[in-house]
C-alpha cells in the first residue's frame, strides 16, 4: 500500500462526491502516482463502508474486465471486483436516468445468485456451479466517473469498476438447464444491432469469473455469503447510450431484456 489511511478516506470522498454528482474527475494516479491495487480496494472498501453506513444496502458484487473484448477496450488486463448497491438496481423494462449518470455504457452479463456460502482461496468453478441457485440474463450500466472513461487498475478498482446501474432479467435458470459456455447474446440500440457475443467470452466460462470474483473477496478476508447475486463480466464490448435511447439484449434461450434511456 502506498496510501496513508487518510489518503484513503480522502480519495473515497472524491469518488463518492463524483458518483453523486454525476461528474467526471481525472483517474486518482494522476495526483498519486504510485497509488497500488491494494489501494484501489482500501478506497472501494472505505466507500462501501460509507454507503452502508449511510442507510444504503448492499444488494451482491460484480466482476469485470473478465473477456477480452473488455480488456482491449479498456486497456487493462486483470479483472476487477465491485460491490453493487440495492439502489442502483432496476427492473427489466423500466426507465434509467440518464441525468444522474455521466456517460453510461451498456454490458451484457450473465448473473448467477447462490444458494451456498463461497469462500477462497482455491474455489473452483465446480464449486460456484454447485453452489448456484440459479442464473439470470442481466444488463449492467457502468459509468466511469474518470474523465473520457480512460482509467488503470488502481483507479477503476477505487471507482468500484465503474458500477453504476444494473438490471436483472426475471426468467431464472438452472445451471444444468443450459450450457452456460455457448449462450449467443446480441445487443441492439435503437434497433440497430451493435454488438454480439458468446458467454465462453468470459473467461471461457463465466463460473470461472465467479470463482475468481471469490479468490479475490478471500485475499480482502471476505466470503461470498448464501443468497448473493454477482454478475459475471462483460460478454460484449460496453455500448455508450445517452437520453432517449432504447437498448434491447437477446440471451439465446434465456430470453431478453429491454431498457429505455431518458434524461430525468
Ligand atoms: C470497468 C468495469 C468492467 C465488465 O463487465 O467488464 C465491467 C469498466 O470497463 O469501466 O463491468
Ligand atoms: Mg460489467
Amino acid at each position: 500500500m502506498a496510501l496513508t489511511p487518510d489518503e484513503v478516506n480522502q480519495l473515497r470522498d472524491r469518488v463518492l462526491a463524483a458518483q453523486k454528482g454525476a461528474y467526471a474527475i481525472p483517474k486518482l494516479t494522476d495526483d498519486f502516482p504510485s497509488m497500488t491495487v491494494a489501494d484501489g480496494y482500501a478506497v472501494q472498501t472505505a466507500l462501501r463502508r460509507r454507503l452502508c453506513a449511510e442507510g444504503g444496502r448492499q444488494a451482491g458484487w460484480k466482476i469485470g474486465l473478465t473477456s477480452k473484448a473488455k480488456m482491449l477496450q479498456m486497456g487493462v488486463s486483470v479483472p476487477s471486483i465491485g460491490f453493487l448497491m440495492a439502489d442502483t438496481e432496476r427492473v427489466a423494462g423500466s426507465t434509467v436516468t440518464t441525468q444522474d449518470l455521466v456517460h453510461p455504457r451498456v454490458e451484457c452479463e450473465i448473473a448467477f445468485f447462490t444458494k451456498a456460502e463461497l469462500r477462497g482461496p482455491g474455489c473452483t468453478a465446480e464449486q460456484v456451479l454447485a453452489a448456484t441457485d440459479y442464473v439470470v440474463p442481466a444488463l449492467e450500466i457502468i459509468d466511469s466517473r474518470f474523465s473520457g472513461f480512460k482509467f488503470d487498475l488502481p483507479s477503476v478498482i477505487a471507482d468500484n469498476g465503474s458500477s453504476a446501474r444494473f438490471v436483472p432479467g426475471t426468467n431464472q435458470y438452472a445451471v444444468d438447464a443450459l450450457d452456460l459456455c455457448a449462450i449467443h447474446v446480441t445487443l441492439e440500440k435503437n434497433g440497430e444491432l451493435v454488438a454480439t457475443g458468446i458467454s465462453d467470452a468470459v473467461l471461457g466460462n463465466p463460473a470461472i469469473a465467479i470463482a475468481m470474483l471469490v479468490n479475490l473477496l478471500a485475499e480482502q478476508g471476505e466470503t461470498l455469503p448464501a443468497q448473493s447475486f454477482v454478475m459475471s463480466g462483460a460478454i460484449t464490448e460496453a455500448i455508450p447510450v445517452k437520453a432517449g435511447d432504447s437498448i434491447r439484449a437477446v440471451f439465446d434461450g434465456m430470453g431478453e431484456i429491454t431498457t429505455q434511456f431518458r434524461s430525468a
